[in-house]
């Protein structure tokens, strides 16, 4: 077995070369590092002729912290695994697996470099007609197919073992979850937030409401999750999009991806407000992301109660309403994780450009109060909404 070595652009060049066969022998090849991620390495190699691969490479330690923050190469393996068990059942929307080598914790992909990052293309308030219904059907046939609904009992507890990612959910775990309801030196947020920040943390119900969300995360072994759907996770163009980066993938609850997604969709438009001045121009561009949001959780549910009549195996779990009752509890799952993503997007370690590269500081101070707010109210009100009809209400009152 070869020993773990973390790649330069050379490296990368000659281990495409020589370990791969994408390119001719006699191609006059060019490697560049470009990842701005928060945990890896990630390479393009490219010949004369514009062909190209990307080869993303683990470290052994969190990129966007240093070596003082070290973290497992297992999950190299992770990712490539779900990508091609997600790619099985949804290929149009997952990127391609080329070429692994899980000691080298290197996965060798398709190059979407002709497609943009979402969050790139939201910031600058570009739309997509496809990204709703795109992603509800990545999400609805993803999570389907490997629930307890479809699988068999042995493979499904074979796979969670498989996937099991202790140190990917240890990161959500205290990020999403610990950290910006207590005091943290992770957290990171501007002073004249600090009353806020105090405010949400003495706030007993959302503490025990999240405390709720958490208890799911660690313990709700629902499906296989991609684990990090934020939009610089997803590429699109307008005809496509792709799912890039599940390396927080594992067995969890099914409305942890839908409710992250949701969240980065309103972490932008709680930017917009300050990103784009011009009146008629951000009532458009506010319409597109409720309606992305909108439409992705019906066509989700739509698509996966289609699922659950159709090819369901579990005998007991296609009684009469059961399916509705359990994707009617995941769309109320989905909103409360999505305010966490707001919360911590906004006071926590990992922060999102869409707010980030609001230069004016009162500006930017005045988003973070909304994303906040926004975050703590669907905490608190979805569990207590009936139907994804009450939940969008819920999101609509919150918008006003
Ligand atoms: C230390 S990792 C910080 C964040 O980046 C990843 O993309 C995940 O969202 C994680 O929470
Ligand atoms: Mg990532």
């Amino acid at each position: 077995m070869v020993d773990y070595t973390a790649f330069d652009s050379a490296q990368a060049l000659e281990y495409v070369k020589n370990q791969t066969n994408f390119f001719a022998p006699e191609a006059e090849l060019t490697c560049y590092e470009f990842g701005d991620g928060n945990l890896n390495l990630v390479f393009r190699v490219h010949d004369e002729q514009s062909n190209s691969v990307i080869l993303k490479q683990a470290l052994p330690y969190a990129r966007c912290v240093g070596e003082s923050w070290p973290l497992t190469l297992e999950r190299a393996r992770i990712e490539a695994s779900v990508l091609v068990r997600h790619g099985e059942v949804c290929p149009q929307t997952t990127v391609k697996v080329l070429h692994r080598n899980d000691a080298l914790a290197i996965t060798v992909l398709e190059d979407l470099g002709h497609m943009q990052i979402l969050r790139a293309q939201l910031c600058e308030g570009h739309t997509y007609a496809n990204l709703a219904t795109d992603v509800a059907d990545y999400l609805a046939k993803t999570s389907f197919y490997h629930s307890d609904f479809y699988l068999p009992p042995a493979q499904k507890k074979a796979l969670v073992t498989e996937f099991t990612n202790p140190e990917l959910c240890a990161i959500t775990e205290d990020l999403f979850f610990d950290d910006p309801y207590r005091y943290s030196e992770r957290n990171n947020y501007p002073d004249e937030l600090q009353p806020q920040v105090t405010a949400l943390q003495n706030n007993q119900a959302v503490k025990l409401a999240v405390a709720e969300l958490k208890a799911k995360f660690l313990s709700s072994a629902q499906s296989l999750l991609h684990g990090d759907v934020h939009t610089g996770s997803i590429f699109v163009d307008q005809t496509n999009t792709k799912l890039i980066d599940p390396e927080f993938g594992f067995f969890g609850p099914i409305g942890f991806d839908l409710g992250s997604f949701i969240g980065n969709l309103l972490l932008n438009y709680c930017a917009q407000h300050k990103r784009i001045t011009e009146l008629p121009k951000r009532r458009d561009l506010h319409a597109y992301l409720l309606n992305t949001i909108q439409t992705c959780v019906a066509q989700f549910e739509q698509t996966w109660l289609h699922l659950a009549k159709t090819q369901s195996q579990d005998l007991s779990l296609q009684a009469e309403g059961y399916a509705e009752r359990f994707i009617n509890q995941v769309l109320r799952d989905a909103y409360g994780f999505c305010g966490t993503e707001l919360i911590r997007r906004t006071i926590g370690l990992a922060h999102v450009a869409d707010i980030e590269d609001i230069e004016n500081p009162v500006a930017r101070l005045e988003v973070q109060k909304q994303a906040l707010l926004l975050g703590e109210q669907l905490i608190l009100q979805a569990p207590h909404c009936n139907t994804k009809e009450d939940l969008s209400q819920l999101l609509i009152s919150l918008l006003l």
